[in-house]
């Protein structure tokens, strides 16, 4: 390849967005042999901050992550510079400085974790009056390929969350919970399902409109379970991520 050829370019998604402000190398995430790298950016509106993890192979998005992801606060300038820091928690995946710059308040950094998390959604908030689409996004990894999963959640948190033997399911047994638990594939269309053969699954959810205002504040949390389709047993757990309804 000659100097100064072009590889490959990425493009922001709305005027004036600052993508690639953060950018780090960050070793081989996905196993390819290839390095990858992090930019801020491409986000959905300006208020959407995310890092989002490129493969250096082919380019391609890998995943994404948000500060609602991790602290539960949306910032516009999540990831406004990156550094890569090593394997500080040693779990074979390299973690990184993420700068949040908010003026004319306290700007702050973030160590996170690059380990894709098993379950991701978007977006993060549903109007109660309007309703609307929310998109999970299963990843459970190719050892969990072909497996049952079963997606769960609950209104009142997810603490104290329950322990299913060795594995933590950060969601309480409420009638939300029951529901989805008694009645999977009906209020949400596809919640109990098989992975595929990269252990991933995607579910579309459509909050219906017209629910009541009172509702606002209140957050819905989901998290699933991956089963043995042969022996029942179960292999995982996941994270949980909250859905914050407003008016
Ligand atoms: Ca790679
Ligand atoms: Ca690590």
């Amino acid at each position: 390849m000659k100097t100064g050829s072009l590889i490959r370019e990425h493009k922001g998604s709305y005027l004036n967005e600052a993508v690639g402000q953060g950018l780090a190398g960050v070793g081989d995430i996905d196993g390819d042999r290839v390095p990858d790298y992090a930019v801020m950016g491409p986000k959905k509106n300006p208020d959407d901050g995310r890092v989002v993890f490129y493969s250096g192979k082919t380019g391609k998005q890998l995943f994404y992550f948000r500060g609602d992801d991790i602290t539960g606060a949306i910032y516009s300038t999540f990831g406004w510079a990156l550094r890569p820091v090593g394997d500080l928690d040693r779990d074979g995946f390299p973690d990184l400085v993420v700068q949040v710059y908010s003026f004319p308040n306290y700007s702050y950094l973030l160590v996170v974790s690059s380990r894709p998390r098993p379950l991701t959604r978007d977006p993060s908030r549903l109007s109660l009056a309007k309703g609307g689409k929310q998109l999970f996004h299963l990843a459970a990894g190719p050892a969990q390929a072909g497996k049952f999963y079963w997606l769960l959640g609950s209104m009142s948190g997810v603490l104290p969350g329950l322990w299913l033997g060795p594995h933590f399911l950060p969601l309480n047994p409420d009638a939300y919970f029951l529901h989805l638990l008694a009645a999977p594939n009906s209020l949400i269309p596809g919640s109990l399902g098989l992975l595929d053969k990269n252990g991933r699954a995607e579910i579309a959810w459509t909050l219906p409109p017209g629910l009541p205002a009172a509702l606002s504040g209140k957050v819905l949390d989901h998290a699933y379970l991956v089963l043995d389709p042969k022996t029942l047993r179960l292999d995982l757990a996941s994270n949980p991520v909250p859905l914050l309804l407003v008016k």
